[in-house]
């Protein structure tokens, strides 16, 4: 599930830019971003996200009335479909989703049928 080549670890400091104001929460550790993603129906809690290349730490809470996961998705150099994703989340479940990304464009979803088509479904932009 975790290709060698979106692995950049040991990133220096620096910090998120959030597109969706107000709806996510931020707060930067010494070598971390640390954002809180709110599940809900029908929405993965923003509607874009920026990002800057290194460890983000997602903070995923299901704060809806059904189960919900937090899936990204992105296609690497050889059109590979790859993903990272935390298990199915039941209503006020939460689920810390460590990842290093690279700059590159990738889909945040909820990968249970119908969700994303629904809503849960938006872009991140990784500087
Ligand atoms: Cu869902």
């Amino acid at each position: 599930m975790w290709k060698g080549r979106c692995l950049l670890l040991g990133a220096v400091l620096a910090f998120a830019v959030l597109s969706a104001a107000g709806i996510l929460s931020q707060e930067v550790s010494a070598d971390s971003h640390v954002l809180e993603v709110q599940l809900d129906e029908w929405t993965v809690g923003f509607d874009e996200l920026e990002l800057a290349a290194g460890r983000t730490q997602f903070q995923v809470v299901n704060n809806g009335r059904m189960p919900h996961n937090f899936v990204i998705e992105w296609t690497n150099a050889d059109g590979e479909r790859l993903a990272l994703e935390t298990p199915v989340l039941q209503p006020g479940e939460e689920y810390r989703l460590i990842v290093s990304l690279a700059p590159g464009t990738y889909q945040a979803l909820c990968t249970i049928s119908g969700h994303a088509d629904l809503g849960m479904s938006a872009p991140i932009v990784v500087q």
